[in-house]
């Protein structure tokens, strides 16, 4: 079967832009591909993460990827730092980047833009990326489309290797949703929705009670005019919440669109927030029920557990093409 590998940061609550750009992609190709779905802790610390909350957003995380319909005996699902050779391959591929390369990565540009000192690892969370990928030889990554330059450096990266020391990684190919790749913000339709926003107005968490989910769409930026219609060039807002919509009714934006003719806003938005509440009811109700019974840590436990040979020969493979001695 073909390889899927993809993976969340645990760096604050998960959103609909996380389910609708990635998570919903996991659950549907656990059935045709042997999946790895990970929970990125050490990607989330290339920007400072309380201790306390980065261990509860971890579990939290995992719980929802099993809430959302993963299904541990189906995928591999475990926590990136549980997995050691992730840190050590990240370091190798490191060093086969160059910084200018580094340096044209968009969300570096965006995370670093105004701070005074930015960490070394948010510059180098494109390598740490490449190497999650390749440690095991994916073919496939689902991501939202925020990812796809990063995913462009892992196949440069892979190529690079393959080049200088031998064939030995698989070429990934990003696996992108054709609706709902970029969820936008809801307070600017120009900024992708983000669970790290300080604004928690901007983004529908998945855990979100069904009144904060009311409120936070009603109080959603629009614009000045009164159709729905979709058009992100100049009805960013709009279309974004169109989007959504679209993804949770499991209708078309030209049924949207003729099914609010006439009426303005705020007809369509008491709509919306009825549609996001009813899709995430089942997945709160789910997520409760794992969180009280603890099984998360053993599911983590067993996807470490399943994909620590592979990784572990991954990185001794790679170790000993580039010249390393091996202990013997
Ligand atoms: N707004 C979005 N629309 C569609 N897909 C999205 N993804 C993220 N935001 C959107 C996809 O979700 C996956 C997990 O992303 P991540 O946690 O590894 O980091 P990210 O892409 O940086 O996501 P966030 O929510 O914006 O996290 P923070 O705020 O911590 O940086 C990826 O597949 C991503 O494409």
């Amino acid at each position: 079967m073909p390889r899927v590998l993809s993976g969340i940061q645990p760096s604050g609550q998960l959103t609909l832009g996380n389910y609708i750009g990635a998570i919903q992609n996991f659950v549907k190709l656990q059935e045709t591909h042997e999946c790895f779905f990970m929970v990125v802790d050490l990607h989330a610390i290339t920007v400072p993460q309380e201790p306390a909350a980065l261990r509860e957003q971890t579990e939290s995380v995992a719980a929802l990827f099993i809430a959302a319909g993963i299904d541990p005996a189906k995928a591999s699902v475990f926590a990136q730092s549980h997995v050691a050779a992730h840190a050590e391959l990240g370091w190798l591929f490191t060093t086969l980047a160059y910084m200018g390369e580094l340096e044209r990565m968009t969300q570096f540009k965006d995370k670093s833009n105004g701070k005074d000192s930015v960490g070394a690892g948010l510059f180098v969370y494109p390598t740490l990326m490449a190497a999650d990928i390749l440690m095991y030889n994916a073919d496939l990554v689902p991501v939202g489309d925020d990812q796809k330059q990063h995913l462009e450096l892992t196949r440069d990266l892979a190529a690079r290797f393959n080049q200088r020391y031998g064939d030995m990684f698989t070429i990934p190919e990003p696996y992108i949703p054709k609706v709902g790749a970029r969820i936008m913000s809801l307070d600017d339709g120009t900024k992708k929705m983000s669970k790290s926003n300080p604004n928690p107005g901007s983004y529908i968490a998945l855990l979100d009670p069904p009144d904060v989910i009311r409120k936070k769409i009603s109080r959603a930026t629009t614009d000045s005019g009164r159709e729905v219609q979709f058009n992100p060039a100049e009805k960013p807002e709009v279309s974004n919440l169109m989007s959504i919509y679209s993804h949770c009714a499991g209708i078309t934006l030209e049924e949207i669109t003729a099914r609010y003719e006439g009426q303005g806003y705020g007809a369509f938005k008491k709509d919306l927030a009825e549609h996001v509440v009813a899709k995430l009811e089942p997945l709160q109700q789910r997520y409760a029920e794992i969180r009280s019974s603890g099984e998360i840590h053993q599911i983590l436990k067993q996807g470490a557990e399943q994909v620590s040979g592979i990784a572990e020969k991954t990185l001794r493979d790679a170790k000993e093409r580039m010249g390393f001695l091996l202990p013997r």
